[in-house]
């Protein structure tokens, strides 16, 4: 057996292999509802062999939403075309798992395709931003509204209330994204939060309303289910948040119950050069899993059969999760399996084709 299509247990859910699909927006909603798009585009990924299938940034609120098309959680009315969609990915021997969001100060901008920046100033779709300090993500993007700590804690609600109406949608892993320069990695950031309340200056200050989220959030996501976070483990400049940063913050999550860390990097500032080699977030997953032993995923650049059973087998990461390699094929997993010699998992009506 190799490493990679090995099963791994988290909590009482258990994935069929280390391979999971990376949260991917597609910005093609109506008021943030499920449809035919979901399902097929997650379902297809579930099809074609995926352990874990991650759900793109789901707003915990209209606020929250990047784009006016953004998946959301934010009512009771996303429930059933959720449950629609964990339904099949479960018949399909995926665990479906949800990525809770909330954009902060890189919210109210336009599709990629449709220029991917600040919604236009006569835009009747635009909505104000919110976030740590008067910072503007970058030159044209607005400059946020400073949140209160009462509109802190309100946020902090709205992540709970959206992990509750994930349960009822089906999801078996939940994740709070914490990553990409969106609302609560600007607050771990001193780059991004100059407050001098409970809230900045200080590491624990600045790891507070994630701390609080992932509290509210655990209050009432069962303690079966596993809770994770994504996180930009680097912001690959100077006086950013740095990997040490990271490491610091996953003692403290474990503490807090979070089951396994997300490693990403980047988002938060806009000019910071990213590298772009394969797999060049996997140190970091690799440097949280070495020095704390929470468990972790890898993600970026991973596109190879080989190459993700080395992360796997060499203890760099418990899972890896793939996104644009799985946007170019849903059969990835049936594929690396048949390169690692290893058997494939090949829905039964497309086994004469493998
Ligand atoms: C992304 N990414 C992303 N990340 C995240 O945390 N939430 C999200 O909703 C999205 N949305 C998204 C959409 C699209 C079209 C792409 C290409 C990427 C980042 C993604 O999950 C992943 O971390 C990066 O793409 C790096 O992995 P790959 O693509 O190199 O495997
Ligand atoms: C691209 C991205 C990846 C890593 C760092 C910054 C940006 N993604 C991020 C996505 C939205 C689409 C672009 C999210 O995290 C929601």
């Amino acid at each position: 057996m190799t490493h990679l299509f090995e099963p791994f247990r988290l909590k009482e859910i258990t994935l069929r292999n280390r391979i999971g699909v990376s949260p991917m927006c597609q910005y093609c909603y109506e008021d943030g509802m499920a449809d035919d798009w979901t399902l097929v585009h997650l379902g297809s990924r579930a099809a074609g062999g995926a352990g874990l299938v991650l759900s793109e940034a789901t707003a915990v609120s209209a606020a929250g939403r990047i784009t006016p098309n953004d998946l959301g959680i934010w009512s009771e009315a996303h429930v059933e075309p959720l449950a629609r969609v964990t339904r099949y990915l479960k018949s399909q021997g995926a665990v479906p798992g949800i990525q809770l969001a909330h954009a902060g100060r890189k919210a109210s901008t336009s599709r990629p395709w449709e220029g991917g920046g600040p919604l236009a100033d006569d835009d009747p779709r635009r909505w104000s931003v919110l976030g740590a300090s008067p910072i503007a993500f970058a030159a044209g993007y607005p400059v946020p509204h400073e949140l209160s700590v009462t509109e802190i804690r309100e946020i902090e609600a709205q992540f709970a209330e959206a992990a509750r109406r994930a349960l009822e949608a089906g999801f078996e892993w939940a994740e709070i994204h914490a990553a990409h320069g969106y609302l609560l990695h600007s607050f771990l950031s001193p780059l991004s939060n100059t407050r001098t309340d409970d809230y900045g200056g200080s590491f624990a200050n600045r790891i507070r309303i994630l701390v609080e989220t992932v509290q509210s959030v655990r209050r009432v996501w069962p303690e079966r289910l596993p809770l994770t976070v994504r996180v930009s483990g680097t912001e690959w400049v100077e006086g950013g948040w740095q990997v040490e940063d990271t490491v610091e913050l996953a003692r403290v999550l474990k503490e807090e119950g979070v089951d396994l860390l997300d490693c990403s990097s980047s988002g938060n500032i806009s000019h910071a050069p990213i590298p772009q080699t394969p797999g060049y977030q996997v140190p970091i997953a690799e440097a949280v899993r070495r020095q704390t032993g929470l468990a972790t995923a890898a993600v970026g650049l991973i596109t190879e059969a080989h190459q993700a059973e080395e992360i796997i087998h060499s203890g760099q990461a418990d899972l890896v999760l793939l996104g644009r390699e799985f946007l170019r094929d849903p059969y990835w997993p049936v594929r690396a399996a048949k390169t690692l010699g290893q058997e494939a998992p090949v829905p039964a009506q497309y086994l004469r084709a493998f």
